[in-house]
């Protein structure tokens, strides 16, 4: 039986806020917002990108999973060396689920896990030369093109300089890039700063060396795309199904080169901004690259952002092609929604990811037919809510703190506007938006509640009050959702399946999420300390 929910939105956040101690109700309350942006010049401000209250059991991660993890981890042939203790390494290794497919050269370090695995000798000591040691291993081993290492949080505790040592290997080979990202743990309040880190070490010392001019037509990269489940793998064939030339990945399924020859693209199309907006924003600065935004999760918004490459590249036979795709991968989705919507309609869904499937994924479930009640980032800021209108200067940004700024300068010899500036300025004014994209909180539509930072005590307080017919959030979420009775999807790996990205994905999806909602399964479990929720037994030891 379906609790039918006769509180309003002010109900529920004054039920959840209750529990908390005055100070941190007062703090929460900033990131938990009844959400009335549509239709609003001046809607209310969302506090985001801020440090958890300590004792809060949040969903975040940390800056070395948003660094080594995250950007760094799909590329397939960098060796990865995470510079501390074995855990690090050990719990990023294999869990994202990013696939690969090493091609012709069949360079893949994926499988492996390097780790110079620091004891308690080396952090009394140092671990540099342990470091060094293990780049040498690593070297030796692999003759990769290029090195990469991680520091951890006692890395940046005891002081080890990971950029020294990284340089002095550098030098000693000579054909092999050696760099390091100083992503401590620690640093920033989630994954988000070890994204910027990331980014500016990659542009640094890798974006840039491939001199040789590319071929192709329509020439671009798709960057914040991280073939998780096989999602860039089924844009790929898209892309490829138009005509139009992807350079390079960041950093889905990518390799060294791809990275060295990005800024020979025309255009950056950006998929998840918020770990990649630093990227796209340094290659128009130093290259003239210019970009926007697409969204290639669900297929209404794969066929927009289709229109929308083939509209900037203004070539009429690209146009075409993309019309002919467009009509030929419809079909079998409209086939599939044909099957599945009279399933899912009308069901409610609640969605808590990272910095922008918790928007992109709501399309999807447009499709479907159904109402996202609540949703939240993880550690997005504010303008992946509220969009890229929200004045940056204004916005707290975590990130900035102890980040080595680099210096982008625009270099005339390689400045190559692929549209001058007049040309850029003229598709502006005829309404052509490269940067401007809505939030979040627009879309969702008013009463909807917003949360950043969702902890787990949160989680299952709107499960309680909601009962929605679907939950979607990661791993540490799944198993507690389930045992309240709730059908919960991974939409961090997609659990075992996907892909969910492009035409094919769309229909992977519904298919997914119908077995979902459609099974009572969940329904019928019941925890034991549901019965009886404190334990009588006796403890007796053997
Ligand atoms: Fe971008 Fe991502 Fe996401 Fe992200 Fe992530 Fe991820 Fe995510 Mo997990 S880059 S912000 S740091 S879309 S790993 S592939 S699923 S939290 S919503
Ligand atoms: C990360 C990676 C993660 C974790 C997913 C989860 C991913 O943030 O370190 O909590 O289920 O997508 O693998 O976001």
């Amino acid at each position: 039986t379906k609790k039918l929910v006769q509180l309003t939105p002010t109900d529920v956040k004054e039920d959840i806020l209750s529990k908390y101690p005055p100070k941190v109700a007062r703090k929460r309350a900033k990131q938990i917002m009844i959400n009335e942006a549509t239709g609003s010049d001046s809607p209310p401000e969302i506090l985001a990108n801020v440090r958890t209250i300590p004792g809060i059991i949040t969903m975040r991660g940390c800056t070395y999973a948003g660094c080594k993890g995250v950007i760094m981890g799909p590329t397939r042939d960098i060796v990865n060396i995470t510079h501390g203790p074995i855990g690090c390494g050990f719990y990023s290794w294999l869990t994202r689920r990013n696939q690969t497919d090493p091609g012709p050269d069949g360079a893949n370090y994926m499988p492996y896990c390097f780790s110079t695995d620091m004891q308690d000798q080396d952090i009394i000591f140092g671990g540099e030369k342990k470091l060094a040691a293990a780049i040498q291993e690593a070297y030796d081993l692999l003759h990769p093109k290029g090195i990469c290492v991680f520091a951890t949080c006692p890395v940046g505790l005891i002081g080890d300089d990971i950029h020294a040592v990284s340089r002095k290997m550098k030098e000693k080979f000579g054909d092999c890039n050696v760099f390091a990202f100083s992503c401590e743990g620690y640093k920033g309040v989630s994954q988000s700063a070890g994204h910027h880190i990331a980014n500016n070490q990659v542009f640094t010392h890798l974006v840039g060396e491939e001199q040789k001019e590319q071929d192709g037509e329509f020439k671009i990269n798709l960057l914040g795309e991280y073939n998780i489940g096989g999602d860039g793998f089924e844009i790929d064939r898209i892309f490829k199904k138009c005509g139009i030339t992807c350079l390079s990945t960041f950093s889905g399924n990518s390799s060294y080169d791809q990275f060295a020859r990005a800024h020979h693209a025309d255009l950056n199309l950006v998929m998840c901004h918020r770990s990649i907006n630093y990227v796209a924003d340094m290659m128009e600065t130093k290259y003239g690259i210019p970009w926007f935004k697409v969204n290639f999760i669900s297929a209404k918004s794969a066929a927009k952002s289709l229109r929308k490459i083939g509209e900037y590249f203004g070539n009429q036979k690209l146009i075409d092609r993309i019309e002919e795709v467009i009509a030929e991968e419809m079909k079998d989705v409209e086939a599939a929604l044909a099957a599945h919507k009279p399933h899912t309609q009308g069901k409610t869904a609640m969605l808590f990811v990272g910095g922008s499937r918790a928007h992109h994924y709501q399309d999807l479930f447009t499709e479907l037919g159904m109402k996202t009640l609540s949703a939240g980032y993880e550690f997005a800021h504010r303008d992946d809510y509220e969009g890229r209108r929200v004045i940056p200067e204004l916005v707290p940004d975590a990130d900035s703190r102890n980040i080595e700024e680099i210096e982008v300068s625009a270099d005339p010899e390689l400045y190559n506007p692929r549209k001058s500036p007049e040309q850029i300025k003229a598709m502006e004014d005829s309404g052509f938006e490269f940067k401007d994209y809505d939030g979040m909180n627009e879309q969702m539509g008013n009463g909807t509640i917003v949360i950043d930072d969702l902890n787990q005590y949160e989680a299952e307080k709107l499960v309680e009050l909601y009962k929605p017919d679907i939950f979607c959030a990661g791993i540490k979420e799944k198993y507690s959702i389930q045992k309240n009775g709730v059908p919960m999807l991974q939409l961090h790996s997609y659990d075992y399946g996907g892909p969910f990205a492009g035409f094919k994905g769309a229909i992977n999806f519904y298919k997914t999420v119908d077995r979902l909602v459609s099974s009572k399964v969940w329904s019928y479990t019941e925890a034991p300390w549901q019965k009886s929720p404190e334990l009588t037994g006796t403890f007796v030891w053997e």
